[in-house]
């Protein structure tokens, strides 16, 4: 409520940004892409975070265009990305639940890879188990859609929801992000080891990259290049920096 009339006015005052956090590719120590992850400048507060907004965002339905705008924000940053010679960058950009049951929501994708011409197998789209579930025909039937224009179909913290596995298989998805709470204790907890070499094992069986988040220390890391899952995101590498900073520390040696 504190923030409702202010987040109105946020977009055409152009107060949100986005932070980008590194997914290495651990084997060769290579960037493979960045996740963008939004932030609001607000004029009196500084910057809110989006646990704070997002949810407010979504009672207002305010989220469909924040989303679309940050949509267009990322994918024409990854394109200055591309300019400046680094071509296997890809971006993921998360998309909320009101977003995903728009019916226009692969029109704008397409019109945003046209514009851009930004080849779609470089754009990721997160989407969360809980929200693949709330309504699954309509939920399979857009993401045939999205699938078909090229995009990659990421699921986000993998493990927390409530998605069964016999249904996972009915869905057109291309990555799993296991979730940050079962890499957490990886190296001392044995139930979460466990998940995690079954998401693993799962993700090979059924074909699917998987990307681990929440690695925050080499050791962690160490693990997961020993279980075959060399994708990760997390402190460990660097929290989500802005534009420049990644630029600066991920970017220079080319
Ligand atoms: O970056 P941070 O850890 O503060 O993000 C907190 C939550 O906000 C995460 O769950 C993330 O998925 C969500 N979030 C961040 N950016 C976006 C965005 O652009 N769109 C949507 N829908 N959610 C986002
Ligand atoms: O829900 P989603 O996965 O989209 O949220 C991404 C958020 O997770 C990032 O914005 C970031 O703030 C948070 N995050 C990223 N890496 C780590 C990490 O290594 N440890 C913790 N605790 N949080 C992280
Ligand atoms: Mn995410
Ligand atoms: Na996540």
């Amino acid at each position: 409520v504190k923030y409702e009339n202010a987040l109105y006015r946020a977009l055409e005052r152009d107060e949100f940004t986005l932070y980008y956090q590194p997914q290495m590719d651990f084997c060769n120590n290579r960037l493979f892409g960045v996740e963008a992850l939004i932030r609001w400048n607000h004029p009196e507060e500084g910057l809110v975070p989006p646990d704070i907004f997002i949810p407010l965002a979504e009672q207002t339905g305010l989220i469909v265009q924040i989303g679309e705008w940050v949509l267009r924000e990322a994918v024409s940053q990854l394109k200055k990305w591309h300019e400046k010679g680094f071509t296997d960058l890809n971006m993921a950009v998360n998309l909320s639940a009101a977003q995903f049951e728009q019916g226009n929501l692969h029109r704008i994708v397409k019109q945003v890879l046209a514009e851009t011409g930004i080849r779609p197998g470089q754009l990721h789209l997160e989407l969360t188990e809980n929200q693949i579930m709330r309504n699954t025909d309509l939920a399979i039937s857009t993401m045939n859609k999205l699938k078909q224009l090229g995009v990659h179909l990421d699921i986000d913290d993998f493990g927390t929801g409530y998605s069964s596995l016999s249904y996972l298989q009915r869905f057109p998805l291309t990555t799993l992000k296991i979730d940050r709470t079962f890499i957490r204790d990886i190296l001392f907890d044995e139930d979460d080891r466990a998940l995690t070499d079954t998401i693993i094992t799962m993700a090979k069986n059924m074909d699917l990259e998987v990307i681990a988040e929440g690695v925050e220390t080499k050791e962690q890391a160490d693990y997961l290049a020993s279980r075959k899952c060399t994708l990760m995101q997390g402190y460990y590498f660097s929290p989500p920096i802005p534009a420049k900073k990644l630029e600066n520390d991920f970017l220079t040696n080319h």
